[in-house]
């Protein structure tokens, strides 16, 4: 008996040491305010972005990728937690560590197994640009920590920048009709062609602490979360990304059609316009160009990353993970930025590189709820049951593989709530979809202009779909907390 005891500690503490060996890490990149549309291996054909299309040609692409909450603080308070936001009510700016009690978050799972767990700028919510140049949320509030939630890390690091204030040539396109207003920070469409070079921006600096912990040779396996600010507003980066995009006058605008808002409830209206921005063509022309320059100059970002991982020898043994808190709108139906439930503000690149499995497309749907299960299982480590999530890890052997038929996200912002099955684009406003619904045929109408919640042979979609979103709503809910 006591030889039997000794011999099982001993043989689960020679298990743990093994486990501890061989522990693949996991480099968790996340962009803000990123639309999957902008990046060349989606099809971009003017932004190019050669090193996120590095990392798409080793990995899975996963075309069908949605967020559950299309602007920063509920998306990323959902990944992390593992919750969707209206089961934690977490639908503001705010970290859910209040809701969720001492349950763990993602990172915190793999800090509690024996991982250095680190985080580089943004993870949590954190506000852009005030969040960059004072630190926190622009109110200075928990030290320069923003939403964040020290519980989760090991170590954190902030990347203090000048956002709007860099010297170089800026330019206000938002409520600026007259061109009097000044360069201003805050959540407004600014262009900036900055002087210098990458280390004076935030993700310049994000990339260096990045590179530099990469570098440092620990004994733990590591859980390393990089988040870069851009594209977010205000798009600043420097000179030297912008000349494919000038002269302005040559970027397209999208494709737009006469009376496209006639059929769209109040609620679905972008709270960003053309109209409300006061934005003409020139101006919107230029906020494209300034967006793809910040995603060009994040990109170059991404790729001192991977080169750093490349060169400590890690990366056969490490999950790569980059994506997006949501996606954005750059003019479509005369809509820009994010909160927006259309694909292009709800839909987010996804772009996973699991060692060992080959490079892939992926069109099944997948939520950002899903890295914190599937990524977690495959480090070997324990699934906590709360989390809400799908294992989609089987789609890395079989992208075929399917874990649902339709995703889910939601927009509190606009009381707004979108299910997104193959063939439709569901959103309704309100719970009782009594601040109206849109219906799209996205095999017919992938760009979404025709609403069909009125047509009156779509009726059985409609209450079908509005039957599913209140089932949805019911399963969201039904939970531990
Ligand atoms: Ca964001």
């Amino acid at each position: 008996m006591r030889t039997m005891l000794f011999s099982c500690v001993f043989g689960l503490l020679f298990a743990g040491q093994a486990l501890a060996k061989e522990s693949m890490n996991v480099l968790f990149i996340i962009s803000d305010d990123l639309t999957s549309t902008a990046l060349s291996c989606y099809g971009n054909t003017v932004c190019e972005t050669p090193n996120i299309d590095a990392l798409a040609a080793e990995g899975t692409r996963f075309t069908q990728a949605y967020c559950q909450g299309t602007y920063c603080g509920p998306s990323r308070a959902s990944l992390m937690s593992g919750y969707y936001p209206h089961a934690t009510g977490v639908l503001g700016y705010t970290n859910p560590r209040p809701q969720i009690g001492d349950r763990q978050t993602w990172s915190q799972v793999f800090k509690d197994n024996g991982y250095y767990a680190a985080r580089v700028s943004k993870i949590f919510h954190m506000g852009i640009p005030g969040g960059v140049l004072i630190g926190g949320d622009g109110r200075d509030h928990d030290g320069g920590n923003g939403a964040d939630d020290v519980h989760s890390w090991t170590e954190r690091f902030n990347s203090l920048g000048p956002e709007w204030k860099a010297k170089g040539d800026g330019e206000t396109l938002e409520g600026n009709p007259d061109g009097k207003r000044p360069v201003v920070g805050g959540n407004t469409f600014v262009v900036v062609e900055a002087d210098g070079d990458d280390m004076v921006h935030s993700d310049g600096m994000t990339a260096a602490k990045a590179v530099e912990l990469l570098e440092t040779k620990r004994d733990q396996p590591f859980w390393l979360g990089v988040g870069f600010v851009r594209p977010h507003v205000p798009f600043v980066a420097p000179a030297n990304y912008f000349p494919p995009f000038k002269p302005y006058s040559k970027l397209e605008l999208p494709e737009r059609v006469a009376g496209d808002w006639d059929d769209t409830p109040k609620a679905g209206i972008n709270y960003k316009t053309s109209v409300n921005m006061k934005m003409d063509e020139r101006r919107q022309r230029k906020a494209i160009g300034g967006y793809y320059a910040s995603v060009a100059f994040m990109d170059a970002q991404v790729g001192k990353v991977m080169t750093a991982l490349r060169e400590s020898g890690e990366l056969d043994n490490t999950i790569v993970i980059f994506t997006s808190d949501h996606g954005y709108h750059l003019g479509e139906h005369d809509f820009w930025a994010k909160v927006s439930l259309r694909d292009e503000s709800a839909q987010v690149p996804m772009i996973i590189r699991v060692p060992g499995k080959k490079p892939a497309v992926c069109n099944s749907f997948v939520e950002l709820l899903d890295l914190y299960p599937t990524v977690t299982s495959l480090c070997g480590l324990p699934v906590p049951n709360h989390v809400q999530g799908k294992d989609i890890s089987p789609m890395f052997d079989n992208p075929e593989y399917q874990v649902r038929d339709a995703a889910f996200s939601v927009a509190p912002m606009r009381k707004g709530f979108l299910l997104r099955t193959d063939r439709w684009s569901y959103i309704q406003y309100k719970e009782d979809a009594s601040g109206g619904i849109e219906l799209f045929d996205m095999d017919n109408d992938p760009k979404q202009f025709t609403n069909l919640a009125k047509s009156p042979e779509h009726a059985d979609v409609v209450a079908e779909m509005k039957k599913r979103m209140k089932e949805k709503l019911a399963d969201v809910r039904n939970n531990d907390l």
